[in-house]
């Protein structure tokens, strides 16, 4: 019997990971939540199970999930988590902006919670709470992201390091792996027609389900069906953050620009599906040679996946945080390629859809958005908040 800690433990975690692990039986899932009781509550109140409601396929219960902490609740029971030999495998997905990472993928330290966390106030941070914890461990363990990040384990290995000598503890990264890991699976939020079928923490999702992760485990794992354990992600990751995410953020702006609510809807739009194919033919031009095989394959699958309308895939979901989603998604393409395209229309289109927006856009970088708006040269600052202040000659104005 084996147990993983997981950090955000939110709709995405719920259909992929306890997924994965309740069909590997014999491990169980104690999720975290940083500040909201809400997961929490819910589960509790049906001890800890829910409803997978797989498109096509019908519900499938989950009850791997044995205890939710919530860390503004208690912060030293997270700590003593983090710490507990017990625990295998810490897994996180907190979002690309639970990452805490400046415009060029380096732990922000003028954040203020991060700078908070780093002075010892208590934590606040997912980076605070994993390294005090893991500071505090004698024993191996497996430190597993599963967020849409290019080298998210070396990225969040890096965080780690780098937040521990700001606050001078130590964590022994001897006994502690960071391997990189792609995920995949399209799961859009519940809406109250689904939870009024009987479950409120029902989680709606797609059929297909993928993870490749990187073969550097420190301590041991579940025995997961169909998951691969790779040398090297690294192209995988590309592939899928380039061709699918990439796609998903052009049509996210350029489809609420166009007035359209679904990925269902906008993937139908003749002129923004020839923009989105070609976006997927370009991104896969920059994938590493032995990767560019089968692309042709994996970008029809794409739009197979896109053009699913039983699940209502709100664009506006994919939107958020932009700023944080981008660099991954459309500047490592554009970069890579070094000529103007597709990716580089996405990113305008991030900017318009920015400027247009009433009210504030949903991003963590929400004021410096506004302040980079109301620059005499909006794009190039908007550019410099995605680190991409050198490609503006490969962005069209128009
Ligand atoms: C989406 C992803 O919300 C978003 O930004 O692009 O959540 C996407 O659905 C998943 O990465 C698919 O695996």
């Amino acid at each position: 019997m084996g147990r993983i800690l997981h950090f955000g433990l939110g709709s995405f975690a719920r259909a992929h990971l306890a997924d994965y692990t309740q069909d590997a039986g014999g491990w169980t899932i104690t999720g975290v939540s940083l500040r909201s009781a809400a997961i929490r509550d819910g589960l509790a109140a049906q001890n800890y199970c829910y409803d997978l409601a797989v498109q096509g396929q019908g519900t499938k219960r989950i009850t791997a999930v044995r205890d939710v902490l919530v860390a503004a609740e208690n912060p030293k029971a997270v700590l003593q988590a983090v710490a507990d030999p017990k625990i295998q495998i810490i897994s996180a997905t907190v979002t690309e902006k639970g990452y805490c990472l400046d415009a060029h993928g380096h732990l922000d330290v003028s954040n203020p919670q991060i700078a908070s966390d780093v002075q010892g106030v208590g934590p606040q941070t997912f980076i605070g709470y994993l390294t005090r914890g893991l500071a505090r461990r004698n024993s191996p363990v497996t430190v597993l992201s599963c967020d849409n990040l290019q080298g998210n384990g070396d990225v969040l290995a890096r965080c780690v390091a780098q937040f521990a000598q700001a606050a001078g503890v130590v964590v022994n990264f001897a006994q502690t792996s960071f391997p990189n890991a792609m995920v995949d699976r399209i799961t859009p939020a519940t809406t109250d027609a689904l939870r009024n079928m009987g479950d409120p923490m029902v989680v709606p999702t797609e059929p297909f389900r993928e993870w490749v992760i990187e073969d550097r485990f420190a301590a041991s794992r579940p025995n997961w069906p169909d998951v691969q354990i790779v040398p090297d992600v690294a192209p995988h990751e590309m592939r899928k953050l380039r061709m699918l995410n990439g796609a998903h953020s052009y049509l996210a702006y350029a489809g609420l620009l166009a007035g359209y609510v679904y990925v269902h809807e906008a993937i139908a739009d003749t002129e923004l599906r020839r923009q989105v194919e070609q976006l997927m033919a370009q991104a896969a031009e920059t994938l590493p040679p032995d990767a560019q095989a089968g692309t042709t394959r994996y970008a029809k699958a794409l739009l197979a996946r896109f053009d699913n309308p039983h699940l209502a895939h709100a664009l506006a979901q994919i939107a958020m945080d932009g700023s944080q989603k981008l660099p991954h998604r459309l500047v490592a393409p554009l970069r890579a390629r070094g000529r103007p395209g597709a990716a580089g229309a996405g990113i305008k289109a991030w900017v318009d859809y920015c400027s247009g927006v009433q009210g504030d856009v949903d991003d963590p970088q929400v004021h410096a958005i506004r302040t980079a708006l109301q620059n005499d040269d909006p794009l190039g600052a908007m550019l410099g908040l995605i680190g991409a202040e050198d490609l503006r000659h490969l962005i069209r104005e128009q």
